[in-house]
């Protein structure tokens, strides 16, 4: 096993509680549990959090943070080693503290650390975007700003990360340019550099709301996009899956092709009933 390397995957992600003034978080190490706890300075609020692992059995985790006012909300992350011990000073980095809120991040191991992706709302009410940055092992950004990954108009919220099998990731998110939600997805490489077309790619936009992407493998080599579709018609959301192993896949001329989605399929389901 490869600690920290695109096989952590594989492993059973680990599990992360956020709760106000603290977050929990449990996972393996050397197939033993570990445990550690973080804790917000006096009169900061946690909000939405998310973890993986990282090299040598550690964890990066992810987190939204406040005052308790709400007036300014950041991107906060601390690693722990397979110990419990936070590395990244004792109250982590500050992965982003633009203008305005950035939410929902969400974190992806890459080689050499991590990709954390977020939403912001420092270009206006009703225009929250999709960025990222590359932590590396020892917690410094890798690129010198975070990277754009849409900026189209309306909202772009809830992103989902994962690693793509080329040193990069893809990200996919709720898209709201076009008034409802769509899903869109967008590759980007090691440097920071987007792969696909300006602002991402539809991944699905038909009527109706299609909402909450997040990634699942279907085997060691797909990479699976999986959302909740409220198109007409449907009594009740089904989820759709997708194949993103190759999205988008640069050709030998350096022209952009979706993949084909030879795995899409629909699978009725209610919605909240496993
Ligand atoms: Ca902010």
């Amino acid at each position: 096993m490869l600690a920290g390397s695109l096989l952590a995957w594989a492993d059973e992600a680990p599990r992360v509680q956020s709760a106000g003034s603290r977050i929990v978080l449990a996972w393996q190490a050397d197939g033993q549990p570990v445990r550690a706890q973080l804790l917000a300075a006096p009169g900061r609020v946690i909000g939405s959090a998310d973890a993986c692992y990282g090299d040598s059995n550690s964890i990066i985790v992810v987190w939204e943070e406040s005052p308790a006012d709400g007036s300014d909300t950041d991107i906060h992350a601390q690693k722990f080693s397979a110990a419990g011990t936070p590395l990244w000073g004792a109250a982590g980095i500050v992965v982003n503290d633009f203008r305005g809120h950035q939410r929902a991040p969400r974190v992806a191991a890459v080689p050499g650390g991590v990709v954390i992706v977020w939403q912001s709302d420092s270009a206006g009410p009703r225009n929250n975007n999709i960025w990222c940055q590359h932590i590396l092992n020892d917690g410094r950004a890798r690129w010198a700003t975070p990277a754009a990954v849409c900026t189209a108009r309306g909202d772009q919220r809830a992103p989902a990360i994962a690693a793509d099998q080329d040193m990069g990731v893809v990200i996919a998110w709720e898209d709201y340019r076009k008034g409802h939600a769509d899903i869109y997805a967008q590759r980007i490489d090691a440097d920071g550099a987007p792969l696909g077309s300006e602002d991402g790619v539809a991944i699905e936009d038909a009527p109706g709301d299609q909402r909450n992407p997040r990634f699942a493998r279907a085997s060691h080599e797909a990479l699976m996009l999986v959302w909740d579709d409220y198109r007409p018609g449907f009594s009740a959301p089904v989820q759709v899956q997708s194949d993103l192993t190759h999205l988008p896949v640069p050709e030998p001329h350096g022209v952009l092709v979706m993949a084909v989605l030879a795995a899409w399929y629909a699978r009725a389901t209610r919605h909240g009933v496993r």
